[in-house]
């Protein structure tokens, strides 16, 4: 650990006025030019809320009073080789890193060709692929473990840069993820004192020290968020003060209005970081001297005595006056630039305000890839030919078995997948496995078992528990090309993960305009019917993620289909949340050979479990084995023929399927696990009687469980959980009409 502290109320350096003189590693040529990117920056947010104002652009976040730190980072780091993560204030980092100012106005006008979102992000959202600015969102903080992933990503391809080649035969996700990586690359990561107190920022701070990942964490304290002041934000006052127990960190604290200071700590965290010590800390002090946003008027929670202190330390003015002072411009040099500034901004303002919007139905454009469908025939595969070597019929496998085997495959094919989660490990303490103490682990359920044995603690590793640390890094490694298979343990655990689920990793895609994509899995295991599961291991609720537009939602009922939905999941170029009944592990119902490494089924094509004529029943995961012996008990009994529909993949949806069935049944019943009122079947039941309206002879019945949480005692959990008499009675009252 290295600490270095500047104090952050010392006046701007100031060495002598000696032509040949460095300022601690800036030359004069440079001074200037943080002078005018500086100044580009304050510049660019007058115009912009003159245009606000002007009501030619639609919102405004200005980056001023944190110019100097910002261009001082943009000046230590390198565009397009290391990676950026910055937050809305990073205006002038932006600018040093080489967008243009016209760029930033195309934004705020909302233009077609707007780099960054092509009009779909709000302005000072930063996305521009070729500099490696990574597309950032509006909640404060989950950029920070996508960072953490990023660097992690890197890092994992300068140990196996094999992973980064795109083989001939690859007909999946690495045919559209061109990767590049530098073996001492850094990720830069910003966020503001108030976005310290969110928990990712801690589970990012632990991740990197953990890994000694190269990531430089800037801390960019303006003393407020929004109306709070640092004193109640923060314990103790100091975030320095607060992460300085973190192992294998560089720690810098500066005065971040001094464009000198904050780059000579910028210059020795980058150091640090590329020289593979660990991460490191800027924590800089800065100002905020226009209110949060134009939403925002400070003077309700600021004194202008407060307000004039801080503008003592306006980094703009003060840099202008160390140039005037250490002679590197004089008063003419000062007003030429300045003016040749405003020339550039009015030209590019006028430019942009001329720029045309996008056109209304682009809208839907970029929510998938538009270069590998999933729904396609490419993912249509055969299972192999199923005969053991022997010549006997092999043996029918679980779905527990048959996850791990479609991850093993996939793992000896495709070197950039990664398996990472609780537990997910055989054994993180690797000298016992050597040792051959113990077998290992391999995850809670044993889907990942043998896994880290076979490929190495590099591809297969136990993480903190935290899951939106799981979820987060995933998604910044992805971004880099890589496709983590990460495990959330429990379904009834995924809502840490909620923020990076539904605010961030699916809307990747779309708001980068399709700059950036992260296609990663996410196994989740899911559902009841455990007798003792209890509220809090039995939980359904994929209606919650098939709410999200651009999140594709997988949930099997069986080995083989587990198997082949899962290597579609893998193979395919979007997020996926596949999700695995626990129930359905090692049930007997459903087991298969294994179907051979090449065994692919594609999403959005239902299953006919059972053909009927009489009642269409639509269902997935754990209710399909009951509604099929709810209706091979209707049909011993009365005859109704009942046509089941397993559903296998929820987003996209097979609606082909369950059009055509009704059209010959006539009746439906939309069956699931999760609690009725709002439920999956919801959904469905409002389209058939909305667009099959004149096919039905009956009301769309659904079974679902009750409006409660599940219970512990079985008794309990059968009154709650949809049970095959329920089916049974709904399919049997149904086939009366
Ligand atoms: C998760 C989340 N909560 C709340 C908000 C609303 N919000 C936007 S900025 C902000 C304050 C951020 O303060 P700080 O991190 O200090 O950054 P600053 O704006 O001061 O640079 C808040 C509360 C948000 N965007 N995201
Ligand atoms: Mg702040």
């Amino acid at each position: 650990m290295a600490t270095t502290k500047t104090d952050p109320k010392l006046p701007l350096a100031a060495n002598g006025g000696k032509k040949s003189k460095s300022y601690d590693g800036l030359t004069r040529e440079q001074l200037i030019k943080a002078y005018r990117l500086m100044y580009t920056s304050r510049r660019i947010d007058d115009r912009e809320i003159l245009l606000k104002r002007q009501q030619k652009i639609f919102f405004q976040m200005s980056g001023a009073g944190h110019e100097a730190i910002g261009v001082a980072a943009g000046l230590a780091l390198k565009p397009g080789y290391d990676w950026f993560y910055p937050y809305y204030r990073d205006r002038a980092l932006c600018l040093a890193l080489g967008v243009e100012p016209y760029q930033m106005f195309l934004q705020g006008v909302g233009a077609a060709d707007d780099p960054s979102s092509g009009g779909r992000q709000m302005p000072s959202h930063w996305s521009y692929p070729a500099l490696h600015i990574v597309t950032q969102s509006s909640p404060t903080g989950s950029q920070i473990l996508q960072a953490v992933g990023c660097a992690d990503g890197g890092r994992f391809l300068a140990r196996h840069p094999k992973a980064a080649e795109i083989p001939a035969d690859a007909k999946d996700y690495r045919q559209f993820k061109n990767i590049s990586f530098q073996n001492d690359e850094i990720t830069y990561v910003s966020l503001g004192d108030g976005t310290s107190s969110e928990g990712e920022f801690w589970e990012a701070m632990n991740v990197s020290a953990l890994g000694k990942l190269p990531v430089i964490f800037c801390v960019e304290d303006n003393g407020y968020a929004i109306s709070v002041p640092v004193e109640v934000q923060t314990a103790g006052g100091s975030i320095s003060q607060l992460v300085s127990g973190f192992p294998n960190f560089h720690f810098e604290e500066v005065d971040g209005t001094d464009p000198v200071a904050s780059y000579a700590a910028f210059t020795r965290a980058a150091k640090y970081c590329r020289e593979g010590h660990g991460p490191a800390f800027v924590h800089a002090h800065v100002i905020r001297p226009y209110s949060h946003s134009l939403s925002d008027d400070e003077r309700l929670y600021r004194p202008d005595a407060e307000r004039e202190r801080d503008a003592q330390r306006d980094p703009v003015t003060r840099t202008q006056m160390f140039l005037l002072r250490e002679g590197i411009l004089d008063d003419k040099g000062i007003n030429q630039l300045e003016k040749e500034v405003e020339a550039e901004l009015q030209a590019a303002v006028d430019r942009a305000l001329d720029a045309l919007p996008p056109a209304p139905e682009s809208v839907m454009n970029f929510l998938y890839s538009p270069d590998l469908d999933v729904t396609s025939r490419m993912f249509e595969t055969q299972p192999a030919a199923a005969e053991a070597s022997d010549g006997k019929k092999p043996t029918a496998k679980t779905m527990a078995d048959l996850i791990n085997a479609t991850l093993r495959d996939e793992m000896k094919r495709d070197e950039r997948i990664v398996i990472f989660g609780e537990d997910v490990a055989d054994c993180s303490r690797e000298e016992y496995l050597k040792r051959k103490l113990v077998k290992g682990k391999g995850g809670v359920f044993k889907l990942t078992f043998g896994l880290q044995c076979d490929f190495g603690n590099d591809r297969v590793f136990n993480s903190p528990l935290a899951e939106a640390a799981i979820v987060g890094r995933a998604t910044g490694m992805a971004t880099r090309g890589l496709k983590p298979v990460v495990e959330v343990q429990f379904f009834d655990y995924i809502w840490p993960a909620m923020m990076q689920l539904r605010d961030e990793l699916p809307t990747i895609r779309w708001r980068s305009n399709n700059g950036f994509s992260a296609p990663c899995v996410i196994r989740v295991a899911i559902g009841g019917y455990l007798t003792g599961g209890a509220i809090y291991h039995s939980q359904c609720g994929e209606s919650i993620f098939t709410h999200i537009p651009g999140l594709r939602v997988v949930f099997p009922s069986n080995a083989l289909d587990a198997a082949g939905l899962l290597r579609t999941a893998i193979r395919c170029d979007d997020p996926v949340l596949f999700l695995e009944h626990k129930r359905l592990y090692r049930e007997s119902y459903g087991r298969a050979a294994y179907p051979g490494p090449e065994y692919m089924i594609p999403f959005g094509k239902a299953k006919i479990v059972h053909e009927g004529t009489d009642i269409t029943v639509v269902t997935y995961g754990a209710v399909v084995p009951r509604a099929l012996q709810a209706a091979q008990k209707l049909e011993r009994e009365q005859g109704t023929k009942v046509e089941l529909i397993d559903l296998r993949t929820l987003n996209p949806f097979d609606w082909e399927t369950i059009a055509v069935s009704v059209a010959k049944t006539n009746r439906v019943l939309v069956a699931y696990e999760d609690t009725l009122s709002w439920g999956y079947g919801a959904e469905i039941a409002a389209r058939i009687a909305d667009q099959l309206f004149d096919q039905l002879d009956a009301p769309v019945r659904r079974v679902a469980a009750k409006d409660i949480f599940v219970p512990y005692q079985p008794i309990l959990e059968d009154a709650v959980l949809p049970q095959p008499n329920d089916l049974y009675l709904a399919m049997r009252d149904l086939a009366k009409y």
